[in-house]
């Protein structure tokens, strides 16, 4: 039986590419997919969104637009990294399929109430405005859901402040509920996801594949390892969210410690940072986990493997 998931996105590069792995693993079910704000307006990334589904031959899908802004804090996008649309360098066609009627909030809250108990597994790759928001409207999907396997956060670095990761600070307020509710839930942070490099092997075996959705994929590429090496001086970006949907595919891709993790509020060097505590073995009662070590190998066998069964749709 494959996994059924929710992947609440903000497209964005990784995001696009996290979709395309979903929707393109035999082991996943997409149940739905969900907008947040985040890496550029909620009007651009939920466009984006729709573009990819198009390229990918996605449909049967609702898809939904969500919270347009923090719960507290002014928006902030990361333009310098994923350009003016949010998904700068492919030509993106005209999107098909039309968004659902609901909210994202909404469609998060309904789908996990009408699956079986347990059976719905959160995977968030964006600001955790929605989810917040959805257990805050809905708090029995806490208990409903089977896990949030989230990217975000990290242990020991940030990326938009020296000590945290953009999904995280731009609504910390978000994800200091999201990480405080007690669900079993998995940071895929940044010491994880700086180790799925996209080093120009991969994305040869990518384009060797000559498929629409390939190029594509080498686009998205192309454009974040020329930002990720101006703007941060990578030598191959770090393609992050499909890490996230990596870890629910095959849960050995990675190694995963249980920690207890915590958001912080109130720091001013260290507002939006995940705070794990490393200092006791986890206590009984710690439903916290943070991947740590990525099997780079295996990690890029399953995104080539998705691209190469999605083939040429349409
Ligand atoms: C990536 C992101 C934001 C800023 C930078 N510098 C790089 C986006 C990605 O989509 C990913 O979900 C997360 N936020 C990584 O911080
Ligand atoms: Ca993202």
């Amino acid at each position: 039986m494959p996994t059924k998931i929710i992947l609440d996105c903000d497209p964005g590069h990784d995001d696009a590419i996290a979709m395309i792995l979903a929707h393109g693993n035999p082991s996943i079910e997409l149940m739905a997919v969900t907008t947040v704000h985040g890496n550029q307006t909620i009007e651009k990334v939920t466009r984006n969104a729709l573009a990819v589904a198009r390229i990918a031959g996605i449909t049967g899908v609702p898809f939904a637009a969500g919270a347009h802004r923090p719960l507290v804090r002014e928006p902030e996008i990361a333009a310098s990294i994923h350009g003016a649309s949010g998904l700068d360098g492919p030509v993106l066609p005209e999107p098909e399929i039309v968004l659902d009627g609901r909210h994202a909030v909404d469609l998060i809250i309904n789908t996990i109430m009408e699956n079986d108990p347990g059976t719905i597994t959160l995977v968030p790759t964006g600001a955790l405005t929605n989810i917040a928001i959805a257990a805050r409207k809905e708090p029995r999907i806490v208990d409903r859901v089977k896990e949030v396997v989230l990217m975000g956060g990290g242990c020991h670095q940030g990326n938009w402040s020296a000590t945290a990761e953009f999904n995280i600070l731009i609504d910390p307020e978000a994800a200091h509920i999201v990480f405080n509710e007690g669900w079993k839930l998995t940071m895929v942070g940044l010491d994880l996801t700086h180790q799925a490099l996209a080093t120009p092997d991969v994305v040869e075996r990518i384009a060797a594949i000559g498929t629409g959705p390939a190029r594509f994929v080498v686009e998205l590429l192309e454009f974040f390892a020329e930002r990720y090496r101006e703007v941060e001086g990578f030598d191959y970006p770090p393609v992050h969210d499909p890490c996230a949907v990596a870890l629910v595919i095959d849960p050995t891709v990675m190694r995963v410690v249980r920690v207890p993790l915590d958001v912080e509020l109130a720091g001013t060097l260290t507002l939006g940072m995940t705070v794990a505590d490393f200092r006791f073995p986890a206590p009984e009662d710690c439903t916290t986990y943070a991947a740590t070590d990525l099997d780079h190998t295996r990690f890029w066998a399953l995104i080539v493997d998705a691209i190469e069964r999605i083939g040429e749709p349409g």
